[in-house]
């Protein structure tokens, strides 16, 4: 057997993005340490135990899928409202990639923005040269440029992409990326994605003028004497839980007022892949009187769970099968902490919707909503107990000064780096020390949430850690390179929460 392995990053590439080589130089020297100094060297992108592993990964006949992506300007219509923004090719959500678990995905990227850009393939644990972070896994793909991603899709699940390069992804920069398991064995009739998105641009502001308000304006740290947390146990992100208000909730793209409706027959069954895009709003979801029953979170499969309400951050992917009752009813998302709601119609045949959207949001916001974390992983994908060999604090503060977000008192610097060891275990402890919720994701691995008792949750990408909390999580160190943790709310990690885990080799 001889996989056919994909080179990395090469001259040839970086040419063609118009690129110079001084410029391309930066990613491979910059991050190692000197030469004869007997330091740890960095595993970089490029590094060829990157290609060997992504070759591991590869079967000998993978099936290949390629897609063209094109990121341009645009105009979206809000029900009647134009709004200018950016997104892939002319529609958002961009269109869903559906490939299935052991493929090869190329991507053709072409870059018809007015700015550089990049595509990050949120959750999965691909090649590092192919994570779309700029500066660290690839250079930008400058206006015009051109850009291949090519990689093995390593699990099935719910995922999604999106750019990682200023603050383009509040735009309406996101799609689906869905991973098909033909072993699976689906247990319902139809699938439907359900894509939450906060709305800002192109409706007299952007999302660079709102991070440039938020920093004009500043933002004193807030009292932590005024203890938040705990006072109401339906308000489990405290009482601060959102910087920036939003005129509009989208799922799907439609507005409040011009919802998508899609009609079902009573007695089916739905498997829901809800994705929250948002940039800084976390969303609690229901359907009026109909449970669902939760499967998967952040693409991994969990022991089946009854929720009414369910709460996702940022990044955070959910899926869950509901019954089609003999009505229609509106699936309801409600932004934590904010005015409004967004909605989409789930027609039972051609009966009336049942209840009101605006009731049921009520409603909703006097219910505990289930945090996805506490679920417990289905028993394929449960991590094995091991102690860590290695421990890494990841202590979250902020705002200070012109709203600044650290992680262990110091903004991104992808020359800094937490450093680990291609074969361990490394447990990662997110310290909350601040009065503000952080989603905090993990490119390139799916770590396992730890519980009180030193046992394993659910699996996941991205977790939240609420106010002035902790939450440690374990992953095994199997995927060699360069890769982002970071806080998912766009404004605070474009603020400095973004830190390096690094992996090292003597
Ligand atoms: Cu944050």
């Amino acid at each position: 057997m001889t996989p056919r392995m994909s080179p990395p990053l090469g001259r040839r590439e970086l040419l063609r993005m118009g690129m110079t080589i001084a410029a391309a130089g930066f990613l491979a020297s910059c991050t190692k340490s000197p030469a004869g100094t007997g330091a740890p060297q960095r595993i970089t992108a490029d590094s060829p135990r990157v290609s060997a592993v992504e070759a591991a990964r590869r079967g000998a006949s993978a099936g290949v899928r390629q897609v063209t992506l094109t990121p341009a300007p645009t105009q979206i219509d809000l029900a009647g409202t134009p709004a200018s923004t950016w997104a892939y090719g002319g529609r958002v959500p961009g269109q869903e990639i559906r490939v299935r678990q052991g493929e090869i995905l190329r991507v053709q990227t072409v870059n018809n923005l007015p700015a550089p850009t990049t595509v990050h393939w949120h959750g999965l644990a691909l090649r590092n040269d192919m994570d779309g972070v700029p500066g660290l896994t690839q250079p930008e793909i400058p206006p015009t440029g051109v850009f291949d991603y090519e990689f093995a899709v390593p699990h099935a699940g719910t995922y999604w992409f999106h750019p990682h390069v200023g603050t383009q992804i509040d735009r309406g920069l996101y799609a689906p990326l869905i991973i098909e398991d033909p072993d699976e064995g689906a247990n319902y009739d139809h699938e439907l994605v359900v894509i939450l998105d906060d709305w800002i641009d192109g409706t007299g502001t952007d999302p660079d003028q709102v991070l440039e308000g938020l920093r004009a304006k500043g933002m004193p740290p807030m009292d932590h004497s005024m203890g938040g947390m705990g006072a109401d146990p339906t308000a489990p992100l405290g009482m601060d839980s959102g910087d920036v208000t939003y005129p509009y909730y989208l799922i799907n793209g439609r507005v409040t007022a011009d919802p998508q409706a899609t009609t079902y027959r009573a007695g089916q069954r739905v498997r829901l892949r809800i994705i929250n895009a948002g940039g800084d709003t976390a969303f609690r979801i229901s359907i009026p009187g109909v449970p669902m029953t939760v499967t998967h979170t952040d693409g991994f499969p969990v022991q089946a769970y009854k929720a009414d309400t369910i709460l996702l951050t940022m990044g955070e992917r959910v899926d869950a099968v509901v019954t089609i009752p003999g009505s229609s009813v509106p699936l309801v998302a409600v932004p934590e902490g904010k005015n409004g709601f967004a909605q989409l119609i789930l027609r039972s045949g051609d009966t009336p919707v049942r209840g009101r959207a605006e009731d049921a949001a009520m409603l909703m916001k006097s219910q505990m909503p289930l945090d996805t974390a506490t679920l417990t992983a289905a028993p394929e994908v449960q991590l094995q107990r091991r102690e860590p060999d290695v421990t890494h604090d990841v202590r979250l503060a902020g705002p200070t000064g012109k709203y600044t977000w650290t992680i262990n008192g110091k903004t991104y610097d992808p020359r800094d780096g937490l450093p680990v060891r291609e074969g361990q275990r490394v447990r990662l402890r997110f310290v909350n020390d601040s009065m503000m919720f952080h989603p905090m994701h993990l490119h390139g691995h799916t770590f396992a949430v730890r519980d009180s008792n030193g046992g394993f949750r659910a699996r996941k990408d991205t977790v939240l850690v609420a106010p002035m909390k902790t939450v440690q999580v374990d992953f095994d160190a199997d995927n060699p390179g360069q890769w982002l943790t970071h806080c998912h709310n766009i404004y605070h990690g474009e603020s400095g929460m973004m830190a390096v885990v690094s992996y090292v080799q003597d």
